[in-house]
């Protein structure tokens, strides 16, 4: 196992120097960021990154992620030339060292969260989910927003494509998923990266939109659509332990070989449908780390591992769930597990 860290670029206040010295940190997990969805990234831009990376010590090895443009996910006109570009990215990674590529196929909206300040009892504060909340909000009246989330659509846009979503609804979108993954993965193959999908967060269907990687039977479907070792997972465990049907321990012993990237998080459920996420210790939360941690190793788990959200402790302001401290315990915990 390599454990990495989020970067987001120069502008990310967490800065590679602070990264390089959390215990057992290998590398960094980053992406290109100025360039649209759809487009191929410059083969310039990819190696200073790399460069970048590695004069402080650390390896680039994990993008998170090469988005997928909506118009592949919704099989519009041009999903064949995207799907090509997407393909050109993956050659180019695979070249500058690329070994894992993690990304997502959720429609429009990528992780989604009622509150970003939830107040913690210890004064720490942090992400958190209210399904009520969400029900009561309308993405095309309100001025809601996530970090997660593409700005650039007007309202209107935005409305066009929350349409094509539900016309086409799950089985349409499998198809589509189908499209891309036989087109991908044998490109990946040969470029020697490993795919890593992501699932759903939260894994059930928002705003009427479908969402279709949420659970076990979800997955072995998508591992099957082509079995070849490098179409993989991300086994994000806040995301899929959202929903208490997932049995998270047994899904890690299943599907350990293919799991290539694992974001370590925990939540604390507290009703139905509402939970908000936490310090990433087993005892915070009512996620099983250790059990998970544990059924991996036992089944063959070789991959890449990253803490995944923190809390904003210690007075730290920042990216929502990427900040320096609580990320860095989470680091720290995830080091003495696998050890
Ligand atoms: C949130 C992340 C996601 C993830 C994408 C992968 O913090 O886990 O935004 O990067 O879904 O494509």
């Amino acid at each position: 196992m390599k454990l990495t860290f989020r970067w987001y670029g120069d502008n990310d206040p967490v800065t590679l120097e602070k990264i390089r010295q959390i215990p057992k940190m290998s590398g960094i997990v980053s992406a290109i960021y100025d360039v649209a969805p759809g487009e191929v990234w410059s083969n310039e831009s990819i190696l200073a990154l790399k460069s970048k990376a590695e004069q402080n010590g650390l390896e680039f090895e994990v993008v998170e992620s090469v988005p997928v443009p909506e118009e592949i996910k919704y099989g519009g006109e041009r999903a064949g030339e995207l799907i090509e570009n997407y393909c050109e990215n993956i050659r180019r990674l695979g070249r500058a060292g690329v070994k894992c590529v993690c990304y997502n196929f959720m429609p429009v909206f990528d992780w989604l969260r009622s509150e970003l300040e939830h107040q913690n009892a210890d004064g720490s504060n942090s992400l958190a989910y209210n399904e009520l909340t969400v029900l009561s909000m309308n993405p095309l009246t309100s001025e809601l927003s996530l970090p997660g989330w593409d700005e650039s659509y007007t309202k209107g846009e935005l409305a066009q494509l929350i349409e094509k979503y539900k016309k086409i609804g799950k089985e349409g979108l499998w198809a589509n998923l189908t499209t891309f993954l036989e087109k991908v993965i044998p490109v990946a193959h040969e470029a020697g990266v490993n795919m890593a999908i992501h699932p759903d967060d939260p894994p059930w269907d928002i705003f009427g939109l479908p969402r279709i990687i949420t659970d076990a039977d979800s997955i072995r479907r998508f591992l099957s659509i082509v079995p070849l070792e490098e179409n993989g997972i991300t086994l994000c465990t806040g995301s899929l332990g959202a929903s208490v049907d997932n049995d998270l321990v047994k899904m890690a012993g299943e599907f350990a070989k293919r799991v290539h990237f694992l974001h370590l998080r925990n939540i604390l459920i507290t009703g139905e449908r509402e939970f908000h996420e936490v310090g990433h210790p087993t005892e915070c939360g009512s996620i099983d780390m250790f059990g998970i941690v544990k059924a991996l190793l036992e089944n063959g788990f070789d991959g890449y591992v990253r803490p995944d959200h923190g809390r904003m402790i210690w007075g730290e302001v920042g990216r929502y769930g990427y900040g320096l401290y609580d990320r860095a315990l989470g680091a720290t915990y995830i080091a003495g597990l696998f050890e």
